[in-house]
């Protein structure tokens, strides 16, 4: 069977209404783009993903699975406990010393809400030392390298998407990779899926050549782990602690030995960091226990009612606020990963997609969402595990979660709130360490200087009364 007859026994015919205006390089395009997304998704499978997923999106699971907050078991906090703060830490710190722990970025969205068109990482939020997300990060893990006296640079894999590698990759070279040696730095692209139209029916054209494609949801980081021989490389580093996060959050703690000691200590095999939910609106995922497994349900798939529930005390009974922010021995990916990658659900996106339209032989910019993105999410092998090797940690939000969502001037999770969130900290950690900043003062901490408030005690008694300052 050739391709335009496998599209077309998916009744995929609509595609090729313009293929005879084509010359005969343009068609040799068109069918290796076809044979190229057939190759990883026969088209028939993708429609039906589509399908399964419109229906997970219109179920309402919080009606008719037993949803709770997380056992006390499998939910803990450092918050206002110094001593087994430090006792996580120190086993951590021991486990970075000894190289084996690594860092996993997500750097592969868009950053459509932000309205940015280069990768979120290189964004600058307007700190005093215009450093952006990337250097901000970059920087954490060489404060961590000497604070774990660690002979061993930290690995950090970088997974972008096609339209975030080259922007990203670029930006790196140009900052000769912030002090960082190349070597350890690892970048990986996500894989992408194609699009639908609303009733996902109908592949999308993106030119006379090409399918709309797009990055196929954080969630992808599995399969791009195991594409891209990632899973490999951790093992041949004998890597045994992998902590994978979000790019957007700028108060981000890469390879905290807290969270790492959290999960060492307490056998998780997978664990995830939780911040108290801001409000009943706030977009983020909820951890929660469904069926009696761990679980995440999403902002976008939530019901009002499970999401404005409260307790008997008045507070929101689903408080555990997801933060991309995991943890995953590599003992569990070698066991798992090849199961997650076949057996992981689709969600769907509604999205404004340009389209080429082969009647008209135009491009078509919709004005609002006239088609689906297809996309995975990364904690939905949650639930595959046992609630005793899974562990919730959680943190103080003013010192760890600050996102950079949403564009300059909007509500909240915006690069002001970021910029605000970072400063605000690094004043604090000043301020214990006895230095005396003005009322109105606010201090850039940078991240070479300290990883999470300690190595300060220097500046005791020095005064800090600019209105805005860095720290050196
Ligand atoms: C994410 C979480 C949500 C909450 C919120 C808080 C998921 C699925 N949802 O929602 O529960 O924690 O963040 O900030 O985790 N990414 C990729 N490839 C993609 C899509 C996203 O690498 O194809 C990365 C993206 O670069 C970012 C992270 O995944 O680092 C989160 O992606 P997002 O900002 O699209 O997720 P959001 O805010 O909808």
């Amino acid at each position: 069977m050739g391709i335009r007859e496998l599209y077309e026994a998916s009744k995929q015919h609509a595609l090729f209404r313009h293929f005879d205006r084509l010359n005969n390089d343009q068609k040799l395009e068109f069918e290796k783009n076809l044979d190229e997304i057939a190759t990883k998704n026969a088209p028939e499978t993708l429609l039906q993903d589509c399908q399964k997923a419109i229906e997970l999106s219109s179920a309402n699971s919080d009606e008719t699975d037993a949803i709770e907050p997380l056992p006390n078991t499998s939910y803990g906090t450092c918050v206002g406990n110094p001593e087994l703060e430090e006792e996580y830490r120190d086993l951590g710190l021991q486990e970075v010393h000894n190289g084996r722990v690594a860092v996993v970025l997500m750097a592969g969205g868009q950053g459509t809400r932000l309205g940015s068109s280069q990768p979120k990482g290189c964004y600058d939020i307007g700190l005093p030392s215009k450093k952006s997300l990337f250097q901000i990060q970059a920087e954490k893990l060489i404060c961590l390298q000497k604070l774990a006296k660690s002979p061993h640079p930290i690995p950090w894999y970088i997974m972008t998407s096609k339209p975030t590698r080259g922007p990203t990759e670029q930006f790196f070279q140009e900052n000769n990779y912030f002090g960082l040696a190349p070597s350890q730095i690892v970048f990986f692209n996500q894989g992408t899926l194609p699009a639908f139209d609303l009733e996902g029916k109908q592949l999308l054209l993106e030119s006379p050549t090409q399918l709309v494609e797009s990055p196929d949801g954080n969630g992808g980081l599995y399969r791009a782990i195991r594409d891209n021989g990632i899973l490999d490389d951790l093992v041949a580093r004998k890597i045994k602690h992998i902590h994978m996060y979000c790019v957007d959050n700028v108060l981000v703690k890469l390879a905290d030995p807290v969270f790492i000691g959290y999960a060492l200590k307490n056998g998780f095999e997978l664990a995830t960091k939780a911040v108290p939910k801001r409000d009943a609106a706030e977009s983020v995922g909820l951890i929660v226990s469904k069926n009696g497994a761990p679980s995440v349900v999403e902002y976008s798939e939530i019901s009002k009612k499970m999401a404005e529930a409260t307790d008997k005390n008045g507070l929101l009974k689903f408080r555990a606020a997801n933060i991309v922010n995991h943890y995953y021995s590599v003992d569990l990916l070698q066991r798992e990963l090849g199961s997650w990658c076949t057996s992981m659900p689709y969600h769907i996106a509604k999205k404004k997609i340009a389209v080429y339209d082969n009647s008209a032989d135009s491009i078509y910019k919709p004005t609002e969402a006239n088609g689906i993105k297809l996309e995975q999410f990364i904690f939905d092998v949650f639930p595959k595990m046992d609630m005793n090797k899974f562990g919730c940690l959680e943190v103080d939000r003013t010192a760890e979660f600050s996102p950079l969502k949403n564009a300059p001037g909007t509500a909240n999770d915006n690069p002001e709130t970021s910029r605000v969130a970072y400063l605000e900290l690094g004043t604090k950690w000043l301020k214990a360490a006895g230095a005396e900043v003005g009322s109105k003062s606010l201090v850039e901490v940078p991240g070479t200087l300290s990883y999470g408030g300690e190595s300060l005690e220097r500046y005791k008694g020095q005064a800090f009364s600019e209105q805005l300052s860095i720290l050196h």
